[in-house]
């Protein structure tokens, strides 16, 4: 299975479908002369056009159909082996100077770079069709909603965005009917498929997206960490709103109180899993609803609450680990209408991955296209592998997923995966104490970025790789709207992820994270208690609910235990992470790290 498919003809009335904006007529003449398809296909998101692409999609080999009765309306996609993830280090910020992008992006000349794009590009989809897909991301008439359009050379980005955004005609009338005609131009060739020749590149000033090379989700569907986070936090900042790597829930209580709580944790540590989360037992009654798992787009409303939308229509989430246990409502979801990127295939059409229920297959397809038996030594699907579901297939979808202004958010969830050092949860003493804690964020690297497995590094807010400009100003940016929020949620900090001595996990984490948020909910509402530590708030044992849970004290002091030895190790790479931004820091998270050194006694 390839991604790289010839030209198709479509019948008449199919992709035929030009709209009548000039300005968009006019740059996609001029990648047209530029990469020289053999014919352009305009997207119009219909189901007539939908069912030709899936045809074409199997005919060519770029997805194969599971088994109709069991996955109803789902297929696999398999990526090349040497592009299964984000390519970091390949991913660029192109701003006028050096300074805009900051320190922890990798900055590139725009001029030089279109000049290489340029060349790249250069009868790139000769002998292939070109698609125009135009698409909204947010519900579209949302006042945050932006209207993008992609060319790509890619069914298999067809079939994603399709799933992803809100594809087709709606975002067309949409720009017509915009104030400000803004729009955001993307444009995605495979190339060859080659990592040497693979870049991921923004150019925020001129709200562009160009990239090359793979065709992996993050580095080519252009609508989700490009536009609504790397463009998006840019814009964000110039338009005095949010665009966060956070996922956003509804917790509604038996007495139907009901709260919105957004989370950062970098990919692959569990957002979705959070976001779609079933209370255990002993919270029967209490619900959770799902706004967003990935994405969160915020701003002030007139009430002077932060109110957010997720700018996305789908999930592409984290398959292997995904089972009935850890994640029935992904589950459910995922059992029609889904795309499945590099999990393995069975003999009769099904799917499997490490960490499904039941037991594994006596055969199966890996997700290189090898065969595979439970005594393989490779794994039967590849770590970052994905699916890509309607959220309207999530069974705890939150009613109000299409409101225009948004949803008010109570809290706001930092979180990494930590052996040591974070407690189970804390609450940061203020808007400024907090933004230094997201600021200050940490996590072992996952599978979704080519990179060290494992190895600690600081992440803050989880953007390290998706903030669109200068990190330091982004920064700024957090601390200003603090002060503009007449009721800014309250901050909290996370670690599912803490081990004990004998390495093994210390919290059970999935459904038994509503004992945590129930407390952050408690909090909120103003009685929960907490006494005050070094760091923040955290729990004492009476305000924390363990009711039906097997877990020793021991277990429940060694999650909240804040250690002197592992705090001044903490400090001193928070310390780095300053180095490292140099002149860009704002002196109040200089002070804040002051202020949590001489908590610690230095
Ligand atoms: O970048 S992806 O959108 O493919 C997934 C992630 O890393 O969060
Ligand atoms: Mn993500």
């Amino acid at each position: 299975m390839d991604n790289l498919a010839p030209a198709i003809t479509p019948p008449k009335g199919i992709g035929d479908n030009e709209p009548s904006n000039q300005e968009v007529l006019d740059w996609v003449q001029e990648v047209v002369r530029l990469t020289t398809p053999d014919n352009i296909f305009w997207c119009d998101g219909s189901d007539e056009e939908h069912a030709y692409l899936l045809q074409e999609a199997q005919r060519l080999g770029v997805v194969t159909k599971l088994n109709e009765e069991k996955l109803p309306g789902s297929y696999l996609h398999r990526s090349k082996a040497n592009d299964v993830a984000r390519v970091e280090q390949f991913t660029l910020i192109c701003t006028p100077t050096e300074d805009e992008a900051g320190p922890t992006n990798n900055w590139r000349d725009p001029a030089e770079t279109y000049q290489q794009l340029n060349e790249m590009l250069k009868g790139a989809m000769k002998g292939r069709t070109m698609f125009v897909i135009p698409y909204i991301m947010g519900p579209p008439d949302s006042p945050l909603a932006k209207v993008g359009f992609e060319i790509t050379d890619s069914l298999y980005v067809v079939l994603s965005m399709r799933i992803m955004t809100r594809m087709g005609s709606v975002a067309v009338k949409r720009l017509e009917s915009s104030e400000n005609g803004e729009w955001n131009r993307g444009v995605h060739s495979l190339l060859d498929i080659n990592p040497e020749r693979r870049l991921i590149c923004h150019f925020p000033q001129d709200n562009a997206i160009i990239s090359v090379g793979s065709g992996y989700g993050g580095n080519v569907l252009l609508s989700k960490k490009c536009l609504a986070l790397r463009i998006g936090s840019y814009l964000a900042r110039k338009q005095g709103w949010l665009a966060e790597h956070m996922l956003i829930l509804g917790v509604e209580s038996p007495e139907g109180q009901k709260h919105y709580v957004a989370a950062a944790f970098p990919s692959a540590c569990g957002k979705t899993n959070f976001a779609m989360m079933i209370p255990p037992e002993h919270f029967n009654g209490w619900k959770i609803t799902t706004i967003g798992d990935d994405i969160a787009w915020m701003q002030i409303g007139d009430d002077g609450r932060l109110y957010a939308v997720n700018p996305e229509n789908g999930y592409f989430g984290v398959v292997p680990g995904t089972s009935y246990k850890s994640n029935p409502n992904a589950m459910k979801s995922i059992q029609r209408n889904t795309i499945y990127t590099n999990v393995a295939q069975t003999d009769d059409g099904d799917v499997w991955w490490e960490g499904k229920d039941g037991e594994p297959p006596q055969h199966a397809i890996d997700w290189r296209g090898n065969d595979w038996t439970p005594a393989s030594k490779e794994k039967a699907a590849h770590p970052n592998s994905r699916f890509a579901v309607p959220q309207w297939n999530n069974p705890a979808l939150d009613h109000d997923v299409e409101k225009g202004d948004g949803v008010p958010i109570s809290a706001i969830i930092f979180g990494g995966r930590r052996s040591d050092t974070m407690p189970l949860v804390f609450q940061a003493f203020d808007w400024e104490h907090g933004t230094y804690v997201g600021a200050m964020m940490a996590s072992e690297m996952t599978a979704a970025a080519v990179g060290a497995l494992g190895q600690v590094r600081r992440d803050p807010m989880a953007m390290l790789p998706f903030c669109g400009y200068n990190m330091g100003e982004y920064f700024k940016h957090w601390l200003k709207i603090g002060p503009r929020l007449k009721n800014p949620p309250l901050i909290f900090h996370v670690n599912w992820f803490r081990k004990g001595g004998d390495g093994s996990y210390l919290w059970p984490g999935f459904g038994e994270n509503m004992r945590v948020l129930k407390w952050i909910i408690d909090r909120c509402e103003g009685h929960g208690g907490a006494a005050e530590t070094e760091i923040g708030y955290i729990p004492r044992p009476e305000d924390f609910d363990l009711e039906g849970l097997e877990i020793t004290r021991e277990t429940m002091r060694e999650l909240f235990a804040i250690k002197g030895d592992e705090w001044k190790k903490e400090i001193a790479g928070q310390q780095e992470f300053f180095d490292n931004m140099q002149r860009f820091m704002p002196p109040e998270l200089s002070a804040q790290r002051d202020k949590l050194a001489a908590r610690f006694g230095s």
